[in-house]
């Protein structure tokens, strides 16, 4: 088998690089080792950035998102048992961002290369990169008929973060960058209103509390927990509990409580593999770096570099020049860093390590006085969390 790109995991990243190379007319086989409902139900990120909803709106994938999506124009910094909205919409000219889950963004992405009748193989097994430094690399994995050789031009590894491209790069060629923090997240989805029109991140006493949610019907709420945290030692009420009161104000904020059904522990780590490009094989998204959830960004970022690979690639497909391809990963790592800096920023902020001390706490609470009472400040965290945009060298629109 020969295709011009073999793309190796089907989440945001795979999935919005191949539907991009198929609107520049260049071919590509998807490899994903899940199944289709599997990757469809994962429960991940909910916030999108004004230009990841931008170009999903240009490039096709806009409808049921402008539907179902939230639009939200601001957020709210709660600290000191009060509330401080910061207003995006007012901060950014006009810039917001959109609640609408990471797997919704999946379906649809999947449901158009379906549609359009493309390869895209769920539950392969056993991949392997091999000759990624000649110009003809190959993919060899095992499926249902047997075992299987994919031969292509360019590689692209969108597998995630525990996926086989990055480890498939020879030691030595990779500088990995890593912060591991002291507490990880419980999350929970429960069938409730959201208690709050926007979301919430508290940074109270006893430790961070984010209030999200999925639909007007549905929320996702967050506690900061120990590393080692198991979610057997969070029943139920005990979570309701410690979100009110992690959320409690001088305004009496009530939380609307409801059927927990889905529960579950993330750590939190920052990590940077760099270059994003050994050869022919070109590493995108988680597979090359990971943020702590704090800014909303991992997924977003993902799709941006599905974006910028896109062009490269179309570039390379269409004349053979390399210029783009040897770019690709000075201009990713470029936003990669931004981002890395914001999550790190809002996350240090919010937080409480527990062995902090009084000093420190009172520079957060300094830090969350300045942002929410500075004009410069409060702009510094609107315009990253609407999300920078994206270098024009390689915008979609030719
Ligand atoms: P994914 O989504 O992990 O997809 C990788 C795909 O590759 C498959 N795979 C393989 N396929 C073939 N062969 C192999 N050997 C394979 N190994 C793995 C996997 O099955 C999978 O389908 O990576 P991608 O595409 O780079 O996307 C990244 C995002 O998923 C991630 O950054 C976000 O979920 C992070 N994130 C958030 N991002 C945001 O932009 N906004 C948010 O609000 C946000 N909140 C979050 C988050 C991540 C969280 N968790 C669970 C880590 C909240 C949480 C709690
Ligand atoms: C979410 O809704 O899952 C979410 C929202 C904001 C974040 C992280 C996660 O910063």
């Amino acid at each position: 088998m020969r295709t011009q790109v073999a793309i190796i995991g089907a989440g945001p990243a795979g999935l919005t690089l191949a539907h991009l190379l198929h609107l520049q007319g260049v071919e590509s086989v998807v490899l994903e080792a899940r199944d289709r409902a599997y990757v469809e139900s994962r429960v991940r990120a909910g916030v999108l950035e004004q230009p990841t909803v931008d170009l999903l709106t240009e490039v096709g994938l806009g409808d049921r998102l402008a539907r179902e999506g939230l639009e939200h124009h601001g957020t709210s910094l709660l600290f000191r048992r009060r509330r401080h909205r910061i207003d995006f919409t007012d901060l950014t000219g006009g810039k917001a961002i959109t609640v609408y889950g990471q797997q919704e963004v999946v379906k649809d992405l999947i449901a158009a290369r379906t549609a359009a009748g493309l390869p895209l193989h769920f539950g392969v097994g056993d991949v392997r990169l091999e000759d990624l430094e000649g110009d003809r690399p190959r993919v060899r994995y095992r499926d249902a008929a047997g075992e299987q050789v994919l031969e292509a031009d360019i590689v692209a590894g969108c597998d995630g973060f525990h996926g086989v491209s990055r480890p498939a790069v020879p030691p030595g060629v990779l500088t990995v960058h890593e912060r591991q923090y002291p507490f990880a997240w419980l999350g929970i989805l429960a069938r409730t209103h959201p208690s709050s029109e926007e979301l919430v991140y508290a940074s109270s006493d006893r430790g961070f509390a984010l209030h999200s949610m999925r639909t007007p019907e549905v929320t996702r709420q967050y506690l900061q927990v120990p590393v080692d945290a198991d979610p057997a030692d969070w029943p139920d009420d005990r979570i309701w509990a410690e979100l009110q009161t992690r959320f409690a104000d001088d305004d009496g904020f009530a939380l609307e409580t409801g059927e927990i059904f889905d529960k579950g522990v993330t750590p939190m780590r920052g990590f940077v593999a760099e270059p994003l490009r050994h050869g022919r094989l070109f590493l995108v998204g988680d597979a090359a770096h990971i943020v702590p959830p704090t800014g909303a960004k991992g997924m977003n970022l993902a799709i941006a570099d599905a974006r910028v690979l896109s062009r490269a690639i179309g570039a390379f497909a269409a004349t053979g020049t390399t210029e783009h391809l040897d770019a690709y990963s000075d201009v990713c790592l470029a936003r990669v860093w931004r981002v890395q800096h914001f999550s790190w920023w809002m996350t240090t902020m919010l937080h409480r390590p527990a062995d902090q001390d009084l000093y420190d706490r009172r520079l957060q609470l300094s830090q969350l006085d300045y942002v929410t009472s500075s004009h410069a400040a409060a702009t510094t965290l609107a315009e990253n969390y609407v999300g920078l945009p994206h270098p024009t060298p390689w915008s979609w629109s030719p």
